[in-house]
């Protein structure tokens, strides 16, 4: 412990003295940083392959993003939606076309858009499905993230993220990912919404089976149940498609996003789906102080007209096959699983080698830094502006790591 304490620098024990320990930093303290590089108070540089849990997928200050923030601050910051401004309109236009819904409505994190898609399915299911008032309930997968709020932990498989949050919200059921029949069964006619990640990322980014989503999608069809895809880590360019539900042409009937929408800069959340579903909320029955703000639109403006050109899909979808061949390439060389979807991979570490925190600990002695997810699991998201050099290194670095 003594030794510790005399290795860490002041700055990393000084941020754990004043704060509560929900979380377990790497001993990096990060100063600056610009596209997929970050740089820490000694100057030390690291390739960023993690991305803010994909919320970077622009990578660090993109210019464009930027500007709009900084011309946005010289003029209005917030109004709170008790009045309109100049930034709503287009951002609501733009996000819905992008997204080909009616209707889009902004909140700040991703669990607030979860939550909101969970109010709406259920009120939706009153008023326009005709569920028993108080009986509406909602599908979900194990080995769900969707949030933290005590709501979304009481759906929660992970004893770590559930534990002693009691009491927990009802009318949620719980079914195995990637098991048509199985979710199929735990549809009743109290079912208002199935809830999935097309592509579960804290459970170390499992891709479902092919046709699966498409078979969520008819069911959901043919027993009136509202499909919600939780792309707020997946979607917007992260796997090589706008959205992940993309690559299996599935349009849900509600998109819940985040993270990148605030392109790094601004917590931006947002619902978007059709006038039938969002339509049910009138005036005073759902709200935010920050959601929607001037700042925040002004900045997913611009996000949403980086995606509307296809380039960081592109790049996501073509570097990751580069990043694909070479995982994969370190199978049988210290890796058991590779799961990649553009630029998202999540690898499984032979756990008899090291844990997933001791790699991430010794990619980062390599100047890259990466996150676990469980065990000996960890996640690759870097940002989408990486480039094949990059992608290369930190391949080179993570068969080192499991070579040493
Ligand atoms: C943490 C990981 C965890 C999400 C999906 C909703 C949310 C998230 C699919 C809620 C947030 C973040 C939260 C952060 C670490 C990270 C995460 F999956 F990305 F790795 F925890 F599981 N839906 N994921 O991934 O969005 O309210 O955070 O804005 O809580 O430790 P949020």
């Amino acid at each position: 412990m003594i030794e510790d304490m005399l290795r860490t620098p002041s700055a990393v024990r000084d941020a754990e003295k004043y704060t509560a320990h929900n979380y377990h930093p790497l001993p990096v303290v990060i100063s600056s940083a610009e596209g997929a590089w970050l740089t820490d108070v000694d100057g030390k540089r690291y390739l960023d392959c993690l991305a803010g849990y994909s919320a970077l997928n622009f990578g660090h200050r993109h210019p464009q993003l930027i500007a709009a923030a900084h011309a946005q601050l010289d003029r209005l910051t917030l109004t709170s939606r008790a009045f309109i401004h100049d930034q709503f309109a287009d951002f609501c236009r733009e996000l819905a076309e992008l997204c080909g819904k009616d209707l889009v409505l902004p909140m700040n994190t991703g669990a607030e858009a979860v939550e909101t898609g969970i109010k709406v399915a259920r009120k939706w299911g009153y008023q326009v499905k005709g569920v028993t008032p108080g009986q509406a309930n909602i599908v979900v997968a194990e080995g769900n993230f969707h949030g933290r709020t005590t709501t979304i932990v009481s759906f929660s498989t992970d004893e770590d993220a559930r534990a002693d949050f009691g009491p927990y919200t009802p009318g949620f059921t719980v079914v195995p990912y990637g098991d048509l029949d199985a979710l199929t069964a735990a549809i009743d006619e109290n079912t208002v919404a199935v809830l999935l990640e097309p592509i579960q990322g804290e459970q170390g980014v499992v891709v479902p089976p092919e046709g699966y989503l498409p078979g969520v999608r008819q069911v959901c069809t043919e027993r009136n149940v509202l499909f919600i895809a939780d792309e707020i880590q997946s979607g917007l360019g992260r796997t090589g498609r706008t959205f992940a539900c993309d690559h299996e042409g599935v349009v849900p009937d509600m998109y819940l996003l985040g993270k990148a929408l605030g392109g790094g800069i601004v917590p931006v959340s947002a619902v978007a789906a059709n006038a039938e579903v969002l339509g049910v909320l009138k005036p005073g029955q759902h709200g935010s102080t920050f959601g929607g703000n001037p700042l925040a639109c002004a900045v997913a403006i611009e996000v949403v007209r980086l995606l509307a050109t296809g380039e960081f899909q592109r790049r996501s979808a073509e570097l990751g096959e580069r990043l694909r061949a070479g995982l994969e390439a370190l199978l049988g060389k210290g890796l058991v699983g590779v799961r990649v979807r553009g630029l998202w991979a999540g690898l499984d570490i032979d756990p008899a080698l090291m844990s997933g925190r001791e790699a991430c600990e010794r990619l980062m002695e390599r100047g890259i830094l990466a996150k676990d997810t469980h065990g000996s699991t960890i996640r690759l998201a870097p940002p989408l502006v990486i480039t094949e050099e990059e992608i290369d290194q930190a391949v080179a670095q993570l068969a080192e790591v499991l070579a040493a």
